[in-house]
């Protein structure tokens, strides 16, 4: 593939950073508390930001997971919702978007994503069996897990080197896709899956033609191919801003064409879709849809409701389209883009080409000093909180680090990373000049940050609820060097 020239320089990107296409008519006041009250806060939090009180945060951005801010179409859609514990006419409003967009046969309403992961795995996953996808998200990850199943990730090897600018970094290798299933044996593989985007590594996208192949791949085995559509919309635009033949595409066109190459999707509402609350699974297999009614029915609600309120539904249906809009999509990626090279001129190493819901700082390169089993991103995280009141979320060792189900030996992630995810519709560009400067004050003395421990951690999804100490020095036989993370 013709790999399209991109801008990797600041004054290109803030040229093409449109204003925000809306204006504000609500507006939530935000405190930055004393260093010192930061500091008690962080320590009572057991060092989890999880843990702190949201009104200590100046600025969130723990996750861009159900923080956006809804629409006042949104708002009102969600007065019109009907309550009906049947047949409302908020699923019939939600329907009718989800065929447009999706086109899958069969859906059911979810109260996020990861209940449409749990059923889905429920119906399909049985213990010892493998899971393939570009990589699992934490929630996918551990809902497989928990069935006894084993999620394998298999994207590209330039998902794992920072400074790589290949366009689509969150493609599947589909040479290792098939080495993989001919390993294992496709009775062994219940579904394949694919992350769009990829959020596990930098938030990075996947082309057309990489979905195209990994669709041939599965289909070759025969096997149901599942798309993780949670960030489908800032994808579609990717697919139009890079990959030759869709730059005349609209983003709808584009994700049409996307899902048209699978069997189902799961997907989190709270991402693309810009609401609070609220999932969807979708498929087009008959037998399948009942399995996952049934389910349904046990943990979720009734199908045309699936654990959410009707109002849910209509604010759904419109956010579904609002996140398609290419106006708000120009808007989001470069905003998202922006804060990334402000970042980088502050000459903090970040996973590039930026993503599209989150810059991804390179953690395991600016504190090279702290091994990988002392928790880097942990470290800067806390710090991050310390500094300027700004909450992160670690995606590393802390997130994805497992013991190896065979040896035992703990087996960390290749990329240590600190993830500003940027919440839809609630920051401007001011919020984004602070996170950059205290990032970069940071990284001025970068050097004395020191490592974590757990003094609590739970098998699964650890990240949510560990504890930690601060450790006062290095373990200097595990001190880790730039070439063990590259
Ligand atoms: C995030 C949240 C959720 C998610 C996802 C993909 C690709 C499924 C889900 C589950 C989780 C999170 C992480 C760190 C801090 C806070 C929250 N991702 N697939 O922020 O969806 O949350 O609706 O159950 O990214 O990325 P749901």
């Amino acid at each position: 593939m013709k790999i399209p020239k991109m801008k990797n320089n600041i004054r290109d990107q803030m040229s093409s950073y449109p204003p925000e296409p809306f204006r504000i008519k609500m507006v939530e006041p935000i405190r930055l508390i004393g260093p010192q009250e930061r500091s008690q806060a962080i320590e009572k939090a057991g060092y989890n930001v999880f843990a702190l009180r949201a009104e200590d945060i100046f600025i969130d951005l723990l996750t861009d997971s159900g923080t956006g801010a809804m629409s006042d179409r949104q708002w009102a859609a969600i007065m019109q919702g009907d309550e009906s514990y049947a047949g409302a006419r908020s699923f019939y409003r939600l329907t009718e978007v989800v065929q447009e967009i999706f086109g899958f046969r069969h859906f059911v309403p979810t109260h996020q994503g990861r209940a449409a992961e749990n059923i889905l795995a429920a119906c399909l996953v049985k213990p010892g069996n493998f899971v393939p996808s570009n990589m699992h998200f934490d929630t996918t990850d551990a809902n497989i897990r928990v069935r006894g199943g084993h999620p394998t990730n298999l994207v590209i090897d330039e998902a794992f080197d920072p400074a790589n600018l290949h366009p689509f970094k969150g493609n599947m290798d589909i040479a290792k896709l098939r080495a993989f299933i001919e390993k294992v044996g496709v009775e062994n593989i219940p579904f394949g899956m694919m992350t769009v985007t990829n959020n596990a590594g930098g938030g990075q996208p996947i082309s057309m033609e990489n979905l195209r192949a990994v669709a041939g791949t599965y289909h070759d085995y025969g096997l149901p191919f599942f798309i993780d559509a949670a960030r489908y919309a800032e994808n579609s635009y990717f697919i139009k801003l890079r990959e030759p033949g869709y730059t005349n595409r609209s983003t709808l066109e584009i994700a049409r064409e996307m899902f048209s190459l699978a069997d189902g999707a799961a997907m989190s509402a709270k991402k693309d879709a810009i609401v609070n609350i609220g999932g969807l699974l979708m498929m087009n297999d008959e037998g399948l849809f009942r399995n996952v009614c049934n389910e349904l029915i046990i943990r979720e609600g009734f199908p045309t409701y699936g654990g959410l309120a009707g109002r849910d539904l209509d604010a759904m249906a419109v956010g579904l389209r609002e996140g398609l809009d290419e106006k708000f999509l120009a808007y989001r990626l470069n905003q998202t883009a922006y804060l990334a090279y402000r970042i980088k001129e502050g000459g903090v190493p970040i996973v590039e080409p930026p993503g599209g819901h989150a810059v991804y700082v390179d953690a395991g390169h600016l504190l090279p000093h702290i091994p990988h089993g002392e928790f880097p991103g942990q470290a800067l995280t806390i710090e991050l909180y310390l500094e300027g009141g700004i909450r992160s979320s670690e995606i590393g060792s802390v997130m994805f680090a497992h013991p190896d189900p065979d040896s035992g030996e703990i087996v960390y992630p290749q990329l240590e990373m600190v993830r500003l995810a940027i919440p839809r519709r609630v920051y401007t560009q001011s919020h984004m000049d602070y996170v950059a400067e205290v990032i970069g004050k940071i990284a001025k003395r970068a050097d004395e940050l020191r490592g974590y421990r757990f003094t609590y951690a739970p098998e699964l999804l650890r990240h949510f609820t560990a504890r930690f100490e601060p450790l006062k020095t290095f373990t200097a036989k595990t001190r880790r060097t730039r070439s063990l993370i590259l």
